[in-house]
């Protein structure tokens, strides 16, 4: 019996050995409101097809880890409430009870390399929580670039998060971090984090090929590609900084932490910048589908 079920466009695309890109779904289900969410999740798909790769947005729904939304399924996704968001721990339990839930970058790795996709395309990955010092709240999905075979393609970690010490940590575990054609980290919103990435990358096939050699060297884990905003959608890092600390407080004063609290400092932070950080959030998304169906097809042109 095989763990997941694949779309029938997905199918079709990966046995020929055309590029495909992974999508998360908790983005769709936790990360923005309705009816947003949808409109984004269809435009980033059409995105990856225009570049000339096959979407495959993964979540689990009714017991089955699906591999490739069909419209009507993106549609029920998008529309639902209090849909589990699933991670490395929980996946496996939803799927065993026959429950729906959404993945988060974590659980689509894990999923993609099952079906045997070789790129992810999302917003910001989780990582270190401000305060991690006393709340050791590290978001899986650093643990899950140490371990799972995916180039993850990301706007940086979210401006929310300490950067300094996810740097820490995705070192420590071997993660390579490269930032997309600058110098510089770019955190989400805005271009520069004020640090400066461990590596570049100019191209779409210098990320292709430090995938394969990753893969002969028999080293695991992944790649995360941090990609900058468009200039033009981007929110300065002095405009952010005392609305993410505004936002930060509100967690802390309502006692938010957890799962719970990524999505709920992300609605605030949409709530305190009057929409501006979900246009901006939006912009990044389309961005980094483009250089994934980039990388992609570089992937599917070079020798395994
Ligand atoms: N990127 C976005 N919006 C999001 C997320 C990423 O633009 O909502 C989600 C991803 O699914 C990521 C998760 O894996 O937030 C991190 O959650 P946590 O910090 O609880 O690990
Ligand atoms: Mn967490």
């Amino acid at each position: 019996m095989t763990q997941f079920t694949r779309s029938a466009a997905v199918a079709k695309a990966l046995d020929a050995g055309h590029p495909v890109v992974a999508l998360e779904s908790t983005i769709v289900t936790h990360g923005m409101p309705w009816p947003q969410n949808l409109e984004v999740a269809r435009r980033v798909e059409a995105t990856i097809r225009e570049a000339g790769a096959t979407p495959a947005t993964i979540a689990v729904m009714d017991g089955e880890l699906r591999i490739g939304l069909e419209d009507d399924q993106l549609e029920q996704l998008a529309q639902a409430r209090q849909v589990a968001k699933l991670s490395r721990a929980d996946m496996a339990v939803c799927m065993a009870r026959g429950g729906t839930g959404s993945t988060t970058v974590a659980a689509t790795m894990i999923a993609a390399r099952l079906a045997g996709i070789e790129v992810f395309a999302t917003g910001g990955i989780g990582g270190v929580h401000r305060g991690a010092e006393n709340s050791f709240d590290i978001s899986a999905d650093l643990q899950e670039l140490a371990q799972t075979e995916v180039t993850v393609v990301a706007a940086g970690a979210k401006a929310i998060l300490d950067l300094p010490k996810t740097l820490e940590v995705l070192e420590t575990l071997g993660v390579p971090v490269m930032a997309y054609g600058q110098d510089q980290l770019p955190a989400f919103w805005s271009r520069e984090a004020g640090l400066r990435a461990p590596l570049r990358a100019d191209t779409a096939l210098q990320i292709a090929q430090a995938h394969r050699m990753r893969a002969r060297l028999g080293l695991p884990g992944g790649q995360l590609i941090a990609n900058p905003i468009p200039v033009e959608s981007e929110i300065p890092r002095a405009t952010l900084a005392p609305i993410i600390a505004e936002a930060t407080r509100d967690a802390d004063t309502h006692g938010i932490s957890g799962k719970d609290l990524t999505p709920y400092l992300l609605q605030r932070i949409y709530e305190l910048s009057d929409g501006r950080s979900l246009e901006a959030n939006i912009a990044l998304v389309l961005n980094n589908a483009r250089l994934g169906a980039a990388i992609a097809q570089e992937l599917s042109a070079l020798p395994v």
